[in-house]
Protein backbone atom coordinates (compact mmCIF):
# COMPACT_ATOMS: atom_id res chain seq x y z
CA UNK A 1 0.00 0.00 0.00
CA UNK A 2 0.94 3.19 -0.91
CA UNK A 3 -0.34 6.25 1.65
CA UNK A 4 -0.52 9.80 1.65
CA UNK A 5 -1.40 11.51 4.95
CA UNK A 6 -2.33 15.16 4.27
CA UNK A 7 -1.39 17.63 6.60
CA UNK A 8 1.34 15.66 8.06
CA UNK A 9 2.62 18.17 10.10
CA UNK A 10 -1.13 18.86 11.93
CA UNK A 11 -1.89 17.78 14.97
CA UNK A 12 -4.65 15.13 13.14
CA UNK A 13 -1.74 14.39 11.45
CA UNK A 14 1.00 13.84 13.92
CA UNK A 15 -1.52 10.96 15.40
CA UNK A 16 -1.96 9.69 12.48
CA UNK A 17 1.85 8.44 12.42
CA UNK A 18 1.73 7.70 15.67
CA UNK A 19 -1.44 5.30 15.16
CA UNK A 20 -0.11 3.93 11.73
CA UNK A 21 3.13 3.26 13.18
CA UNK A 22 1.20 1.37 16.62
CA UNK A 23 -0.70 -0.61 14.35
CA UNK A 24 1.85 -2.08 12.21
CA UNK A 25 -0.08 -0.19 9.56
CA UNK A 26 0.68 -2.73 5.76
CA UNK A 27 2.83 0.19 4.33
CA UNK A 28 4.79 -0.30 0.96
CA UNK A 29 5.74 3.48 0.98
CA UNK A 30 4.58 6.55 3.02
CA UNK A 31 3.85 10.01 1.49
CA UNK A 32 3.78 13.15 3.93
CA UNK A 33 2.28 16.10 2.57
CA UNK A 34 1.58 19.35 4.41
CA UNK A 35 1.41 23.10 2.80
CA UNK A 36 4.27 24.81 0.16
CA UNK A 37 6.25 26.04 3.60
CA UNK A 38 6.87 23.05 5.17
CA UNK A 39 8.12 21.29 2.06
CA UNK A 40 11.09 19.63 2.43
CA UNK A 41 10.93 19.70 6.06
CA UNK A 42 11.44 15.98 7.78
CA UNK A 43 9.12 14.11 9.67
CA UNK A 44 10.25 10.55 11.59
CA UNK A 45 8.57 7.44 10.71
CA UNK A 46 9.17 4.26 12.65
CA UNK A 47 13.03 5.87 13.28
CA UNK A 48 13.55 7.13 9.83
CA UNK A 49 13.16 10.53 8.44
CA UNK A 50 10.60 11.11 5.43
CA UNK A 51 10.79 14.48 3.66
CA UNK A 52 7.59 16.64 3.54
CA UNK A 53 6.31 16.86 -0.20
CA UNK A 54 3.67 18.99 -1.61
CA UNK A 55 -0.10 18.02 -2.47
CA UNK A 56 0.90 18.30 -6.50
CA UNK A 57 3.86 16.21 -6.09
CA UNK A 58 2.12 13.88 -3.71
CA UNK A 59 -0.85 13.18 -6.73
CA UNK A 60 1.46 12.32 -9.30
CA UNK A 61 3.17 9.21 -7.36
CA UNK A 62 -0.90 8.29 -7.12
CA UNK A 63 -1.18 7.12 -3.68
CA UNK A 64 -3.52 3.92 -3.09
CA UNK A 65 -5.26 6.15 0.02
CA UNK A 66 -5.00 9.36 0.64
CA UNK A 67 -5.81 10.10 4.55
CA UNK A 68 -6.42 14.03 4.77
CA UNK A 69 -6.60 16.19 7.86
CA UNK A 70 -5.83 19.98 6.07
CA UNK A 71 -8.62 21.57 6.97
CA UNK A 72 -12.38 21.78 4.94
CA UNK A 73 -10.66 23.89 2.44
CA UNK A 74 -7.64 21.81 1.21
CA UNK A 75 -10.08 18.70 1.12
CA UNK A 76 -12.66 20.36 -1.08
CA UNK A 77 -9.93 21.60 -3.31
CA UNK A 78 -7.97 18.36 -3.41
CA UNK A 79 -9.58 14.83 -2.50
CA UNK A 80 -11.33 14.78 -6.16
CA UNK A 81 -8.05 15.54 -7.74
CA UNK A 82 -6.48 12.59 -5.89
CA UNK A 83 -9.66 10.64 -6.80
CA UNK A 84 -9.31 11.44 -9.84
CA UNK A 85 -5.81 9.76 -10.45
CA UNK A 86 -7.26 6.42 -8.26
CA UNK A 87 -6.15 7.45 -5.05
CA UNK A 88 -9.49 6.70 -2.27
CA UNK A 89 -9.36 9.36 0.40
CA UNK A 90 -10.42 9.19 3.65
CA UNK A 91 -11.27 12.99 4.84
CA UNK A 92 -11.39 14.26 8.75
CA UNK A 93 -12.82 17.37 7.67
CA UNK A 94 -16.61 18.45 7.52
CA UNK A 95 -16.08 19.34 3.74
CA UNK A 96 -17.92 15.59 2.29
CA UNK A 97 -19.59 14.78 5.89
CA UNK A 98 -23.22 15.89 4.84
CA UNK A 99 -23.04 15.26 1.08
CA UNK A 100 -25.68 12.42 -0.25
CA UNK A 101 -23.35 11.31 -2.39
CA UNK A 102 -20.84 10.27 0.21
CA UNK A 103 -20.56 7.97 3.00
CA UNK A 104 -19.68 8.73 7.08
CA UNK A 105 -18.28 6.01 8.66
CA UNK A 106 -17.42 4.94 11.88
CA UNK A 107 -16.46 1.53 11.23
CA UNK A 108 -18.06 -0.62 13.79
CA UNK A 109 -21.03 0.73 13.45
CA UNK A 110 -21.38 1.29 9.03
CA UNK A 111 -18.34 -0.23 7.56
CA UNK A 112 -20.19 -2.66 5.42
CA UNK A 113 -21.49 0.08 3.47
CA UNK A 114 -18.80 0.73 2.21
CA UNK A 115 -17.88 0.00 -1.70
CA UNK A 116 -15.12 0.17 -4.15
CA UNK A 117 -16.61 2.88 -6.22
CA UNK A 118 -16.53 5.40 -2.70
CA UNK A 119 -13.17 7.33 -3.93
CA UNK A 120 -14.22 9.88 -1.07
CA UNK A 121 -15.03 8.59 2.09
CA UNK A 122 -15.68 10.76 5.23
CA UNK A 123 -14.75 10.62 8.78
CA UNK A 124 -17.14 12.16 11.13
CA UNK A 125 -16.64 14.74 13.95
CA UNK A 126 -14.61 14.26 16.74
CA UNK A 127 -17.77 14.37 19.13
CA UNK A 128 -20.03 12.71 16.96
CA UNK A 129 -17.65 9.76 16.85
CA UNK A 130 -17.78 8.79 20.66
CA UNK A 131 -21.56 9.48 21.02
CA UNK A 132 -22.38 6.76 18.10
CA UNK A 133 -20.06 4.70 19.40
CA UNK A 134 -22.07 4.49 22.61
CA UNK A 135 -25.39 4.84 21.23
CA UNK A 136 -25.36 2.75 18.20
CA UNK A 137 -25.49 -0.93 20.11
CA UNK A 138 -28.15 0.73 22.06
CA UNK A 139 -30.05 1.79 19.23
CA UNK A 140 -30.21 -1.63 17.26
CA UNK A 141 -31.86 -2.99 20.83
CA UNK A 142 -34.33 -0.31 21.64
CA UNK A 143 -34.64 2.25 19.36
CA UNK A 144 -33.73 6.20 19.85
CA UNK A 145 -35.87 8.42 19.81
CA UNK A 146 -34.26 11.67 21.50
CA UNK A 147 -31.04 12.62 22.67
CA UNK A 148 -29.99 15.33 24.81
CA UNK A 149 -26.00 15.78 24.77
CA UNK A 150 -23.84 18.28 26.53
CA UNK A 151 -20.16 18.37 25.65
CA UNK A 152 -16.89 19.12 27.30
CA UNK A 153 -14.53 19.48 24.61
CA UNK A 154 -10.52 19.58 24.80
CA UNK A 155 -8.58 22.42 23.63
CA UNK A 156 -6.67 20.20 21.44
CA UNK A 157 -10.21 20.00 19.10
CA UNK A 158 -9.07 23.59 18.16
CA UNK A 159 -5.77 22.68 16.80
CA UNK A 160 -2.08 23.97 18.34
CA UNK A 161 -2.71 27.46 18.48
CA UNK A 162 -5.94 26.45 21.00
CA UNK A 163 -3.34 24.44 22.98
CA UNK A 164 -0.81 26.97 23.00
CA UNK A 165 -3.60 29.84 24.11
CA UNK A 166 -3.84 27.61 27.43
CA UNK A 167 -0.46 26.79 27.55
CA UNK A 168 0.67 30.52 27.49
CA UNK A 169 -2.49 31.44 30.36
CA UNK A 170 -0.95 29.22 32.82
CA UNK A 171 2.38 30.51 32.53
CA UNK A 172 0.87 33.47 32.33
CA UNK A 173 2.45 34.80 28.98
CA UNK A 174 0.64 37.08 26.94
CA UNK A 175 0.07 35.71 23.25
CA UNK A 176 -2.13 35.03 20.39
CA UNK A 177 -6.04 33.83 21.35
CA UNK A 178 -7.42 31.24 19.39
CA UNK A 179 -10.77 31.62 21.17
CA UNK A 180 -12.48 34.71 22.06
CA UNK A 181 -11.80 34.79 25.62
CA UNK A 182 -9.35 33.35 28.43
CA UNK A 183 -9.74 29.28 28.37
CA UNK A 184 -7.84 29.05 31.34
CA UNK A 185 -10.19 28.80 34.30
CA UNK A 186 -12.90 29.19 31.76
CA UNK A 187 -15.98 27.37 29.94
CA UNK A 188 -16.75 28.55 26.81
CA UNK A 189 -20.25 27.12 25.33
CA UNK A 190 -18.81 27.99 21.59
CA UNK A 191 -17.25 25.00 19.28
CA UNK A 192 -16.81 26.05 15.76
CA UNK A 193 -19.22 29.32 14.32
CA UNK A 194 -22.39 29.92 15.30
CA UNK A 195 -25.30 29.20 12.40
CA UNK A 196 -28.47 31.30 12.11
CA UNK A 197 -30.30 28.87 14.03
CA UNK A 198 -28.17 29.84 17.39
CA UNK A 199 -26.82 26.50 17.75
CA UNK A 200 -23.20 26.05 16.65
CA UNK A 201 -21.36 24.18 13.75
CA UNK A 202 -20.52 21.66 16.15
CA UNK A 203 -24.10 21.22 17.88
CA UNK A 204 -25.46 20.92 14.18
CA UNK A 205 -22.64 18.32 13.61
CA UNK A 206 -23.88 16.09 16.66
CA UNK A 207 -27.65 16.72 14.88
CA UNK A 208 -26.96 15.72 11.00
CA UNK A 209 -24.25 13.06 11.64
CA UNK A 210 -26.02 11.03 14.21
CA UNK A 211 -28.99 10.66 11.50
CA UNK A 212 -26.68 10.16 9.04
CA UNK A 213 -24.72 7.19 10.78
CA UNK A 214 -27.03 5.70 12.44
CA UNK A 215 -29.02 6.50 9.33
CA UNK A 216 -32.47 7.44 10.92
CA UNK A 217 -33.68 10.80 10.01
CA UNK A 218 -36.33 10.34 12.90
CA UNK A 219 -34.14 10.33 16.03
CA UNK A 220 -34.11 14.10 17.49
CA UNK A 221 -30.72 15.29 19.31
CA UNK A 222 -29.55 18.90 20.89
CA UNK A 223 -26.29 19.65 21.70
CA UNK A 224 -24.42 21.79 23.50
CA UNK A 225 -20.82 22.15 22.38
CA UNK A 226 -18.84 23.54 25.61
CA UNK A 227 -14.62 23.90 25.25
CA UNK A 228 -13.06 23.47 28.40
CA UNK A 229 -9.42 23.66 29.82
CA UNK A 230 -8.48 20.21 29.18
CA UNK A 231 -5.42 19.51 26.56
CA UNK A 232 -7.00 16.14 25.14
CA UNK A 233 -10.01 13.70 25.57
CA UNK A 234 -13.66 14.90 25.08
CA UNK A 235 -16.42 14.49 27.69
CA UNK A 236 -20.24 13.97 27.24
CA UNK A 237 -22.97 14.04 29.42
CA UNK A 238 -25.52 11.86 26.86
CA UNK A 239 -29.49 11.84 28.10
CA UNK A 240 -31.09 9.31 25.95
CA UNK A 241 -35.08 8.47 25.18
CA UNK A 242 -35.58 4.99 23.74
CA UNK A 243 -38.78 3.98 22.08
CA UNK A 244 -38.30 0.68 24.27
CA UNK A 245 -37.82 0.46 27.64
CA UNK A 246 -34.76 -1.21 28.87
CA UNK A 247 -32.77 -2.87 31.68
CA UNK A 248 -29.94 -1.31 32.73
CA UNK A 249 -27.72 -4.15 33.23
CA UNK A 250 -28.49 -5.57 29.65
CA UNK A 251 -27.72 -1.71 28.29
CA UNK A 252 -24.48 -2.98 30.29
CA UNK A 253 -23.48 -6.31 28.99
CA UNK A 254 -24.17 -4.57 25.28
CA UNK A 255 -21.90 -1.92 25.72
CA UNK A 256 -19.48 -4.81 27.37
CA UNK A 257 -19.96 -6.84 24.60
CA UNK A 258 -19.25 -4.06 21.50
CA UNK A 259 -15.52 -3.64 20.23
CA UNK A 260 -13.77 -0.21 21.24
CA UNK A 261 -15.69 0.50 24.25
CA UNK A 262 -14.60 -0.38 27.80
CA UNK A 263 -16.90 0.63 30.48
CA UNK A 264 -15.42 1.88 33.30
CA UNK A 265 -18.18 2.22 35.80
CA UNK A 266 -17.77 1.42 39.59
CA UNK A 267 -19.29 3.81 41.77
CA UNK A 268 -17.79 2.29 44.84
CA UNK A 269 -13.91 2.88 44.49
CA UNK A 270 -14.50 5.81 42.29
CA UNK A 271 -14.49 4.66 38.97
CA UNK A 272 -15.65 6.73 35.98
CA UNK A 273 -14.26 7.89 32.49
CA UNK A 274 -12.32 11.32 32.67
CA UNK A 275 -9.99 12.44 29.68
CA UNK A 276 -6.95 12.17 31.76
CA UNK A 277 -7.05 8.56 31.40
CA UNK A 278 -8.60 8.17 28.13
CA UNK A 279 -5.85 10.54 26.53
CA UNK A 280 -3.40 8.72 24.40
CA UNK A 281 -6.33 5.82 24.13
CA UNK A 282 -7.95 4.44 21.10
CA UNK A 283 -11.28 3.25 22.81
CA UNK A 284 -14.27 4.84 23.95
CA UNK A 285 -14.88 4.90 27.47
CA UNK A 286 -18.67 4.55 28.99
CA UNK A 287 -19.59 5.20 32.71
CA UNK A 288 -22.23 6.58 35.03
CA UNK A 289 -24.52 4.61 32.97
CA UNK A 290 -27.95 5.07 34.94
CA UNK A 291 -31.59 5.34 33.95
CA UNK A 292 -33.17 8.48 34.28
CA UNK A 293 -35.94 8.02 36.98
CA UNK A 294 -37.95 11.59 35.48
CA UNK A 295 -39.24 10.43 32.28
CA UNK A 296 -39.73 6.35 30.95
CA UNK A 297 -37.36 4.40 28.66
CA UNK A 298 -34.32 7.50 29.61
CA UNK A 299 -31.13 6.44 30.01
CA UNK A 300 -28.02 8.65 31.21
CA UNK A 301 -24.15 8.19 30.38
CA UNK A 302 -21.43 9.79 30.36
CA UNK A 303 -18.88 9.10 27.57
CA UNK A 304 -14.94 9.96 27.07
CA UNK A 305 -12.62 9.42 24.13
CA UNK A 306 -9.10 10.74 22.91
CA UNK A 307 -10.23 13.60 20.23
CA UNK A 308 -7.61 12.94 18.00
CA UNK A 309 -7.25 9.54 18.59
CA UNK A 310 -10.72 7.43 18.07
CA UNK A 311 -12.17 11.13 17.46
CA UNK A 312 -10.09 11.59 14.24
CA UNK A 313 -6.95 9.22 13.40
CA UNK A 314 -7.82 6.25 14.53
CA UNK A 315 -11.16 6.08 13.04
CA UNK A 316 -9.83 7.31 9.35
CA UNK A 317 -6.63 4.69 10.17
CA UNK A 318 -9.33 2.15 10.72
CA UNK A 319 -11.97 2.86 7.42
CA UNK A 320 -8.24 1.96 6.02
CA UNK A 321 -7.73 -0.91 7.13
CA UNK A 322 -11.23 -2.04 6.80
CA UNK A 323 -11.02 -1.31 2.92
CA UNK A 324 -7.80 -3.33 2.90
CA UNK A 325 -8.94 -5.91 4.14
CA UNK A 326 -12.07 -6.56 2.29
CA UNK A 327 -10.27 -6.03 -0.82
CA UNK A 328 -11.90 -2.11 -2.05
CA UNK A 329 -9.18 -0.24 -2.51
P1 LIG B 1 1.58 23.19 7.49
O1 LIG B 1 2.16 22.62 8.73
O2 LIG B 1 2.58 23.23 6.39
O3 LIG B 1 0.83 24.45 7.68
P2 LIG B 1 -3.66 21.75 12.20
O4 LIG B 1 -5.05 21.26 11.97
O5 LIG B 1 -3.01 21.11 13.37
O6 LIG B 1 -3.57 23.22 12.19
O7 LIG B 1 -2.81 21.25 10.91
C1 LIG B 1 -3.20 21.51 9.60
C2 LIG B 1 -2.36 20.67 8.65
O8 LIG B 1 -2.82 20.93 7.32
C3 LIG B 1 -0.88 20.98 8.65
O9 LIG B 1 -0.15 19.82 8.34
C4 LIG B 1 -0.78 22.00 7.53
O10 LIG B 1 0.50 22.10 6.96
C5 LIG B 1 -1.74 21.38 6.54
N1 LIG B 1 -2.21 22.36 5.56
C6 LIG B 1 -2.84 23.53 5.81
N2 LIG B 1 -3.14 24.14 4.63
C7 LIG B 1 -2.68 23.34 3.66
C8 LIG B 1 -2.68 23.42 2.24
N3 LIG B 1 -3.22 24.44 1.60
N4 LIG B 1 -2.10 22.41 1.54
C9 LIG B 1 -1.56 21.35 2.18
N5 LIG B 1 -1.54 21.22 3.52
C10 LIG B 1 -2.09 22.19 4.25
C1 LIG C 1 -13.54 20.45 18.07
N1 LIG C 1 -14.78 18.74 16.92
O1 LIG C 1 -13.21 19.76 19.05
C2 LIG C 1 -13.88 19.84 16.74
C3 LIG C 1 -12.64 19.51 15.98
O2 LIG C 1 -15.44 19.12 12.20
O3 LIG C 1 -13.66 17.89 12.19
C4 LIG C 1 -12.88 18.87 14.65
C5 LIG C 1 -13.70 19.71 13.71
C6 LIG C 1 -14.31 18.85 12.63
O4 LIG C 1 -13.55 21.66 18.08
Amino acid sequence: MKVAIIGATGMVGNVMLKVLEERNFPLDELLLVASERSVGSKLKFKGKDIEVISIPTAIEKRPDIALFSAGGNTSLEWAPKFAEVGTTVIDNSSAWRMDLSKKLVVPEINANELEKTDKIIANPNCSTIQMVMALAPLHKKYKIKRIVVSTYQSVSGTGVKAVEQMENEIAGIKGEMAYPYPIHKNAIPHCDVFEENGYTKEEMKLVNETQKILNDKTIAVTATAVRIPTAGGHSEAINVEFHNDFDVSEVRQLLNDTDGITIQDNLDVNVYPMPMYANGKDDVFVGRIRRDGSQPNTLNLWVVSDNLRKGAATNTIQIAEYLIKNALV
